[in-house]
């Protein structure tokens, strides 16, 4: 029997998409400003997951390099068909709609084809592609249409579908309207399954907050016509209780003894209210029933944390970088530099800030909720230090060099910092995000960050922050907490990385 851990990937990992090749699970979620981009995990059991690889590590291959904060890589589809793994996924605001494939999920992936219109004048118009083959070959593309640029900017058509030629990347006529589920805002993430001579549509309506739910319908033809299911939407968190919130844009697999499983996105809100998720949304998974009458049913998704975790990391070791760590629009290579000072990592600030599009930042994907991270740092050449990003409006940090330590809060408009000399090249740095003590009363919130440092042994405690301004509901984000190193002048050298965190 197989032990469903929830989330199955901590920490923002949005928009998943599943697929089976023979006993091996494929898992591909968003990254939108973040590099390298698309990460690919596998299992081989459904329980436990490993990050292979990335399908591309340059701003180039997704055309984000100066794409707009919300934009940049959105959801993928992976499939595997006929020996080979395509992967179709809109780029918003940048390359436009692309399909790439890879004889390996692990990589190396192609660059990435545009799907053009049928007049060839450009991308397939629209987000959330789902890639699907009929018995005879054809390739359907399945697809939400909001209209991203051009002069319908901004509406929603629905969801749409073409027949594509893969081989020259060119839709083969024009989109057809599919079902669009039940009126929910904001129909998406599409997927089609052929089951037993039957399509199934399945979709994402109410928009991809607290009213997220999943809707399928179903049909003779991957063409549609589409005949709804009774019981829509099959899963949603929407008006409940549960831990999990905002449940929806799944996508269908079978698992290891022939179950069926929904793997989707959700958040874990934290506060009286459940009103902050500050890691972003993170993907779920839940059992699928098919019932008598053809229609699946899918099961309230059920919290269950995986144990807590330490990651250390000794930048004086040979190793290289893992695959966690993540650049801002830029590539990780432009931004460690492990040969300027042996046994430190070493960042060469630019005279950018976290404020800015384009830091000097290597960060992680904040992964637990109660969360502590420590670096230490020479800053005796520079300015840095260490920061939780949500966007260039939204961060904290703890920062060292020409002799202060500052510990800074900018929650949109508003700045707060916290300073204190030090002298001496080497300190530890620290950013624990922390529940809260008990509440004035009902007042709580998701978490508070603790700003910190320790200088000649001693630990300092600089500032606390309400952990409410770095959420995905506060700052209006698609993606999740980050924490990073970062150099804003000089050269700021890391001897070592320690985040420990769980989910209690
Ligand atoms: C994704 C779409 C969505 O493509 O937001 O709100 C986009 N729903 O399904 C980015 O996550």
């Amino acid at each position: 029997m197989t032990t469903l851990f929830n989330p199955v990937l901590n920490g923002f990992h949005p928009d998943p998409s599943v697929v089976r090749v023979g006993d091996e699970w494929f898992l591909a979620t968003s990254s939108f400003e973040y590099l390298p981009g698309i990460p690919i995990h596998r299992s081989r059991d459904f329980e436990t997951w490993e990050l292979i690889g990335h399908v591309g590590a340059l701003p180039e291959t997704f055309g984000i390099a100066d794409v707009p904060t919300a934009g940049g890589v959105w959801a993928p589809t992976i499939r595997h068909h006929d020996g080979v793994f395509h992967l179709v996924i809109t780029i918003a605001m940048g390359r436009g709609m692309l399909h790439f494939t890879a004889a390996d999920a692990a990589g190396p992936w192609s660059d990435g084809d545009l799907i053009l219109s049928v007049d060839g004048s450009g991308s397939v118009n629209g987000i959330d592609p789902d890639i699907a083959w009929d018995a005879a070959g054809n390739a359907y593309v399945t697809y939400s249409g909001l209209i991203l640029d051009g002069p319908g900017i901004g509406t929603h058509l629905g969801i749409l579908q073409v027949k594509v030629d893969l081989e020259n990347h060119i839709a083969l006529e024009e989109p057809r309207s599919l079902w669009s589920g039940t009126g929910g805002q904001f129909p998406e993430a599409p997927h089609l399954y052929e089951v037993d001579g039957t399509w199934y549509l399945m979709i994402a309506e109410g928009g991809t907050e607290r009213g997220h739910g999943i809707s399928i319908a179903r049909s003779a033809s991957p063409e549609g016509p589409f005949e709804t299911a009774p019981q829509n939407p099959l899963v949603s968190a929407r008006s409940t209780i549960r831990p999990v919130q905002n449940t929806g844009h799944g996508d269908l697999v079978v698992g290891p003894d022939g179950e069926w499983f929904c793997i989707m996105l959700g958040v874990r809100p934290r506060s009286m209210t459940r009103a902050f998720s500050a890691l972003g949304r993170e993907t779920f998974v839940s059992p699928v029933h098919w019932q008598a009458d053809g229609w699946p049913t899918i099961d309230p998704v059920l919290l269950n944390p995986r144990p807590g975790t330490r990651v250390e990391v000794d930048f004086s070791a040979d190793g290289d970088l893992d695959g966690e760590w993540l650049a801002i629009r830029r590539p990780i290579a432009e931004i460690a530099d492990p040969a300027a000072r042996p046994g430190w990592l070493t960042l060469h600030g630019d005279g950018s800030t976290l404020d800015d599009s384009h830091p000097v930042f290597l960060g992680r994907r904040q992964e637990h909720l109660t969360n502590r991270v420590t670096v230490t740092v020479d800053a005796s050449a520079g300015v840095g230090g260490i920061g939780v990003r949500y966007d260039e409006r939204f961060h904290v940090e703890v920062e060292a060099g020409a002799g202060v330590v500052t510990a800074r809060a900018v929650l949109g408009g508003l700045r707060q910092e916290w300073t204190l000399p030090y002298s001496g090249d080497v300190l530890d740095l620290h950013i624990d995000s922390l529940k809260p003590e008990a509440g004035i009363g009902f007042v709580s919130t998701s978490d508070v960050f603790h700003l910190a440092a320790t200088i000649d042994g001693e630990r300092v405690e600089l500032g606390e922050v309400d952990g409410r301004f770095l959420s995905s509901e506060t700052t209006e984000s698609f993606t999740g907490r980050v924490i990073g190193l970062y150099a804003v002048t000089g050269d700021v050298s890391f001897q070592s990385w320690i985040a420990e965190g769980n989910d209690e």
